[in-house]
């Protein structure tokens, strides 16, 4: 059954499989520290946030929100999200929580959509309110900031949130757009992350704003931001998918240049070279670099107890690479630590309030399964 055709019922029960996903990869099971339960499917997920009272908000590309209870196994459709425009790579995208939510009951979102002068990322936010009879809204919901300008074309929207430790400010990863220069543009938003206020306002003091820069620019000279986290010592860690062999994992610094499309350790899909990052080159160049790519997807810094081995690691998912990659920090320092096959494009990597690892697959029609990892 699925449930999103079903959107419009208050309360629909997943029915979902009782295959064990570790038996199907057959032998790579007994080498991975985890065992997998498949606990539900959705229509191509983005992206998932964990409620305080252990419930989850899922993303789908299409434009559903759902929020699902894992412990009933229970899913919502949630009324009173956006609209989206969801053709090639765009859709409903990132859902997290106001760093006040216990109080406000504030969940943000982004989306791809179209606009005067063609396409682009948004980020809105509303008041998740529960409703008579099980069903639940987004109310009051509000769009708080556009990337800037909207061009043609459906691809590298990005539309990552994160918010300082602090709760003070929001980092929303707005795109290239597959434009290439617009990433070094100051003017524009596109291939930049961006440091806003909660309202959606660019923050002030902004590190390039003086210099002539859009007032919400942080850093620039990116591409594909899909992954943003702060690790325990506050320092944000960023991932972007590069052309072909330069997918990147950046450690953000405020005014610095990431230098796409002047400086990849990859080069351009027609073949095109594009320097790599050298020493002295005034670019930035990446943590970890991946060649042949692995097409990373979320990102998460790890801090529970379950896996205690994995503490101070960053974890994404690999599209292309169909897989769960550990990376382990040491300060400043990353370095890449576990990459394990998992038979399915992974898009999003959370972790549980009980330090359990979720997973959530990237396709439709069963092939958008969430995934809960334990200890074996
Ligand atoms: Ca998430
Ligand atoms: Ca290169």
């Amino acid at each position: 059954m699925r449930h999103l055709l079903l959107a419009t019922l208050p309360m629909i029960l997943i029915a979902c499989s009782a295959d064990n996903a570790a038996g199907q990869n057959g032998a790579a099971a007994q080498d991975r520290p985890f065992k997998v339960d498949i606990m539900a499917d959705f229509d191509a997920p983005w992206a998932m946030t964990f409620l305080p009272d252990g419930r989850m908000l899922v993303t789908e590309k299409k434009g559903g929100l759902v929020l699902y209870d894992p412990a009933r196994k229970i899913a919502i459709g949630v009324g009173g999200a956006p609209a989206v425009d969801s053709a090639g790579q765009g859709g409903l995208m990132d859902v997290v929580l106001a760093p006040d939510f216990a109080t406000s009951g504030t969940v943000y979102l982004s989306w791809s959509e179209s606009g005067a002068g063609g396409k682009g990322v948004a980020l809105g936010m509303g008041r998740l309110a529960m409703k008579g009879g099980g069903a639940a809204d987004l109310e009051g919901f509000m769009t708080i900031f556009k990337a800037s300008p909207y061009v043609d074309g459906n691809g590298h929207y990005s539309g990552r949130i994160a918010f300082s430790p602090d709760g003070k400010y929001l980092f929303f990863t707005n795109g290239e757009r597959q434009k290439f220069d617009p990433a070094q543009d100051p003017k524009s938003t596109l291939g930049k992350v961006l440091r806003l206020n909660p309202d959606g306002a660019p923050a002030a003091g902004n590190p390039l704003a003086a210099k002539g820069f859009h007032p919400a620019i942080w850093s620039y000279g990116h591409r594909n931001l899909l992954g943003l986290a702060f690790d325990g010592e506050g320092r944000l860690w960023e991932q972007e998918m590069g052309p072909q062999g330069g997918d990147e994992v950046n450690l953000i610094k405020p005014g610095l240049n990431y230098g796409y499309p002047l400086a990849s350790n990859g080069d351009h899909y027609d073949g095109r070279d594009i320097p790599d990052h050298r020493p002295g080159d005034g670019f930035e160049a990446p943590k970890i670099w991946w060649n042949p790519s692995i097409s990373p997807a979320g990102l998460i810094h790890y801090s529970g107890d379950m896996f205690p081995q994995w503490k101070n690691s960053l974890f994404l998912g690999g599209l292309s690479g169909q897989a769960l990659i550990r990376m382990k920090l040491d300060g400043e320092k990353a370095e890449k630590a576990d990459q394990w096959d998992m038979g399915a494009r992974i898009r999003e990597v959370e972790q549980g309030p009980d330090g359990a690892l979720w997973l959530l697959e990237d396709g439709g029609g069963s092939e958008g399964r969430l995934l809960k990892l334990t200890p074996q």
